[in-house]
């Protein structure tokens, strides 16, 4: 797929719809893989991502970006009966955040909404991707540069 600046919009996630454990490092015990089941199906493959928590960040990934531009980080969150908040970020390798971005529930329970955010990449970096949110469930990450 070729977005309209002409650039080949590679995702540079890896493993990005957690179909295995590996790539993103958990950061709360609650948070892990969930198969397919009858509550909710994954937005893609059999898994997704899963977090029993409160309003934090519960998932990251290091990045290398080699080429510095305009980046668009984007999940799939769905919300529960009760649970909101849904959390995009991006920090750089001395801990500046480049972007985040907190959204309210989805419009509909147990329905996947896609959600993301523009990031200004100035120079080549490892950039730290975090999700996060309340109770998040998390499907089909992906980083492409824009422009
Ligand atoms: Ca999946």
């Amino acid at each position: 797929m070729v977005s309209g600046g002409g650039y080949h919009s590679e995702n540079l996630i890896t493993n990005p719809s957690f179909e295995s454990d590996e790539s993103w490092e958990l950061w709360d015990n609650n948070a892990f893989y969930v198969e397919s089941n009858l509550t909710l199906l994954p937005h893609s493959g059999n898994r997704f991502l899963n977090s029993q928590i409160q309003n934090t960040w519960v998932a990251i990934q290091r990045v290398a970006i080699t080429e510095p531009g305009t980046y668009e980080l984007s999940a799939y969150f769905a919300s529960g009966a009760i649970d909101r908040w849904h959390m995009l970020g991006v920090v750089s390798p001395d801990s500046v955040w480049l972007a985040s971005k907190t959204w309210e529930r989805a419009s509909a329970v147990m329905t996947w909404e896609r959600r993301a955010l523009t990031v200004d990449i100035p120079k080549p970096m490892t950039v730290q991707i975090q999700l996060g949110g309340n109770w998040p469930r998390i499907d089909d990450v992906a980083l492409v540069r824009v422009k």
